[in-house]
């Protein structure tokens, strides 16, 4: 591999290392915007670019060590089942040493995968709770006649029991809603509401610092504002603010000390000729996730 290591730090091995980082160049069932399986190699080479002092939470990201494993890389006319069941084979290798799994993808058809080597039964995530940062609700049972769509990822967490709350959704279709609803697992805050009624901000923060429990982070970098994502394949206006975003992640990352992180995604980043806006948005993302997780909550 000749990218270079991420944040420009040595790599350790995998069972030595604080937070294990998965590459997962894929793009399998994407709508419209290709590109996300250049993603990993371009969010790698922006990390380099990030300072290590976190100065919101007084932590230096150079005080925990990093692995980077080798990119589950798909192969030519892989159908998504096969491509998915090795990530989850991956995922399980990973998860079973004691750092923290974080995936950079890649297309949100990749979280359940994740989702399934991170617990020890995937077919019952009961226990589990999913935070989604989204545009989209990605409730459909099937898109493009795929349950693996990135569009079906949160119905397939949902139907097997896992707790939701979704956070900067703001393009859904009725069929989601009556899905969502019916469930009782899932909480949603749109985007509409996060930047225009206080009040639902504020239930929100409240949600996210009383969490208890096992908990899994996926980020679709489609949740923030177009500027921040220019790229990604299904750009929706409307998104978070960064800061927003960053306060609903401190909440659940920093202040709460309740929750049990069993690992977060990065997903739907798409390099763009020109610009290296969307590839360093990504990269700032899984630089603030890791502050806020390893920094002690007393200190910024
Ligand atoms: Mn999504």
């Amino acid at each position: 591999m000749t990218w270079p290591t991420f944040l420009d730090l040595p790599d350790v091995p995998a069972t030595k290392a604080d937070v294990i980082l998965l590459p997962l160049p894929y793009e399998g069932t994407v709508s419209f915007g290709r590109g996300t399986s250049r993603a990993p190699e371009a969010v790698w080479r922006a990390s380099t670019q990030i300072e290590l002092w976190d100065d919101e939470v007084q932590f230096d990201l150079g005080s925990i060590t990093y692995h980077t494993t080798p990119a589950v890389v798909p192969r030519l006319d892989e159908s998504p089942a096969s491509y998915l069941e090795r990530v989850f084979e991956q995922g399980q290798l990973y998860q079973a040493m004691s750092g923290l799994v974080v995936a950079v993808g890649g297309e949100h058809g990749l979280t359940p995968a994740l989702v399934g080597a991170a617990v020890d039964d995937p077919n019952d995530l009961s226990r589990l709770t999913v935070v989604q940062l989204d545009a989209h609700a990605d409730l459909r049972d099937t898109y493009d006649g795929s349950p693996h769509n990135h569009a079906c990822a949160m119905r397939r967490l949902i139907e097997r029991g896992a707790r939701a709350v979704a956070i900067g959704i703001r393009s859904v279709e009725r069929e989601e809603c009556v899905f969502g609803q019916q469930s009782g697992l899932l909480q949603t805050f749109t985007a509409r509401q996060l930047a225009t009624e206080r009040a639902v901000e504020a239930q929100l923060l409240d949600l996210l610092g009383s969490l208890a429990g096992p908990v899994y982070l996926t980020v679709d970098v489609d949740a923030f504002e177009v500027s921040l994502c220019p790229a990604t394949g299904t750009p929706q206006p409307g998104g978070l603010g960064w800061w927003a975003a960053m306060k609903y992640l401190r909440r659940l990352l920093h202040e709460n000390r309740q929750i049990e992180l069993l690992g977060c995604d990065v997903v739907e980043t798409v390099p763009q000729p020109g610009t290296l806006v969307n590839e360093t948005v990504a990269a700032a993302l899984v630089a603030k996730i890791l502050g806020y997780h390893f920094a002690q909550p007393n200190r910024g």
